[in-house]
Order: structure tokens, then sequence, then C-alpha cells
């Protein structure tokens, strides 16, 4: 049965699906079971990302404090999750005497709740308030009376191609105050084949986590996809600094979803997912373009990512 909840995603699905060009939003990677799949990607040796951020976060947060020039500010983190790499920051913050508020967004309660336990755990008696919803509304209506930080990590910056972070950024812009950072974790470009083993490991675990998206479909839309029959092929291209990610369709063959019927041909791609890389000087571009009147890079050792504040 397809209740309210689904029927954005049918709605989305049937609309993807009915392009020349079939295509897929990566929102919808992340039910329980994608969820479980992106923690097992963030312990992959070939997914680097994860391991860049939490060095830079452990090795860095002290410059990265002075370079928000306050003492006293509130914390507010879009798309939140559950906090497993943000603890550490926290907690050097505060061993550093600084006076923080924690406002973690996300539109997951659940993970918000494991949040909020992972935290207090670590920092007894931080002052933290959990939003759950859509973070846009949230950034509305939250008054603030100190500085506010807005975290933006894990690269999730990545998943809009480059002109549509930028705008996607603006809008950030728009509702910061004058006293107010913008601290973004981004994957940088580099060796291309170093990114392209991020999305192709060899265990198959982002190739499941893209083909999760048909057995969600089959779960939650009524739909009949034969997972064996679909592929998945990720590819770089380091000229724009995209990492693509497609499933395609091993055979000709009809899928119906919810009654609608999807033809594909044999080799017919969906695409799935953008993961946009930067380089310094695209993020230094940024910083000019949106008029923030400065930014600070803190790169990890091997230099693959950054953590980049942006002063309004
Ligand atoms: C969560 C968007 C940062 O693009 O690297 C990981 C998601 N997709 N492997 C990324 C992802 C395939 C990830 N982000």
């Amino acid at each position: 049965m397809i209740t309210a909840l689904n029927e954005q995603f049918l709605k989305d699905v049937i609309a993807g699906l009915s392009k020349p060009q079939k295509q897929l939003s990566s929102k919808y990677f992340y039910d329980d079971e994608g969820d479980k799949l992106f923690q097992q990607i963030m312990l992959m040796p070939e997914y680097y990302l994860p391991a860049c951020e939490l060095e830079i976060l452990q090795l860095q947060t002290q410059s990265i404090a002075e370079s928000f020039g306050y003492n006293t500010f509130d914390i507010v983190e879009l798309g939140a999750g559950d906090g497993t790499k943000t603890v550490h920051f926290l907690k050097k913050l505060t061993d550093l005497g600084k006076k923080i508020v924690y406002y973690p967004l996300d539109i997951s309660a659940d993970v918000l709740a494991t949040n909020q336990q992972q935290i207090l755990e670590h920092i007894p008696g931080l002052e933290m308030y959990p939003i759950v919803g859509d973070y846009f509304e949230t950034l509305g209506y939250l008054k603030h009376d100190n500085p506010k930080i807005l975290l933006f990590m894990g690269s999730n910056i990545g998943n809009y191609e480059n002109e549509k972070a930028v705008a996607f950024l603006k809008l950030l812009y728009d509702k910061m105050n004058p006293n107010d950072l913008l601290m973004l974790g981004v994957d940088l470009k580099k060796n291309p084949k170093t990114i392209l083993n991020a999305y192709d490991d060899k265990q198959g675990i982002t190739k499941a986590f893209n083909l999760n998206l048909l057995r969600r479909m089959n779960v939650e839309l009524d739909a009949n996809f034969d997972i064996d029959e679909f592929d998945h092929y990720p590819y770089y291209e380091p000229i724009t600094g995209i990492a693509y990610s497609y499933i395609f369709s091993k055979k000709s063959q009809d899928v119906h979803i919810d009654g609608h019927k999807i033809s594909f041909e044999e080799n017919e791609m969906i695409h799935t997912e953008v993961s946009q890389k930067y380089s310094l000087k695209q993020l230094d571009d940024i910083q000019r373009v949106l008029n923030f009147s400065s930014v600070q890079h803190f790169l990890d050792n091997r230099q693959y990512y950054a953590v980049s504040v942006f002063k309004k």
C-alpha cells in the first residue's frame, strides 16, 4: 500500500524514470538499509573522506577556533546526523574554554536521538537543542543572540553540482547575520583514480548502496525490480570534478511501479548521484562571488580534503 509519506517518493520516481535520460534522486538512498550501507561506506579504506575530515577536526580545531574570532557562539549543524565526527570538534572547543550552544538539525528524529546521546556522553552538560525538520525552515525561525557558526560537513555540499552549490550557499548567506560564519567540509580534486576508487569499492558496498534504491521501491512503492538484472556504474570526470553514479539495466526489461510500466533498454542508464569535488581556487571564487568577506582553508596531511571557514 502506498501511504501519504510515500506519495512524494512515488511522484519523484515516476517523474525521474519518465525522462528521456532516466534519473533518481540520491536523497532517497537513505532509508534504514541505506543508512546502514552508508555507515559501512564510511568505514571503507577506499572512502577516504571521513578520515580526512576527522584528522582536520582532531589536529586543527585550535586554529579553526582562532579563525572564528569569538569565544562564545552557537553552533548550528545542517544535516547533523549522529554526531560521530562533530563530537570531537565540540569536545575540543569546550576543552579550549569556548562557550558553545549546539543546535543539531536533521530530518530524522531517530538520528538526532543518537546524536544527543553520543554528544552528552562525551561532553556532559553541554547545552544542546536538537531540532527535527527541514533545515531551511528551521534556520528561518532560530533566533540567536550570539554569533553562530553554520556547519555543513561530510562533503554533503558535493551532492550539488557546482552551480547549484553556489545557489544553495547563497541561500545560506542570506540567512546569516553579519557576525556569522559558515564552515564547510569539502572533498578536493586530486588524483582521479583515488576519487574513482572511493565510489567503486571492490567489496561492492557502494553498488549495494545504489541498488538499495531499487529494493526500497519494491518495498515502499509496490515495484517489481529484479535487482540482479541491474548493475552499478561509477564514473569520475576530472575536468568538472564530478563523480557520477549510475544504475543500469543489464537487459531489455519492463518494470511496474504502483501500476506504472517503465521500460528499460539493454544498458540503459539511470543517473543516481553526483559528488562534486573542488579545487581551493574554486572555493576562493565562491567566497568572492557570494561576497563573503574571507575564507580560510584547513587541510589534512595529504591535502585531500578541506574544512573551509567563510566569514559573512
Ligand atoms: C554523503 C554525499 C558526501 O557523495 O561522497 C558515498 C555519498 N555516495 N558513496 C558522497 C556517497 C556514494 C556521499 N555524501
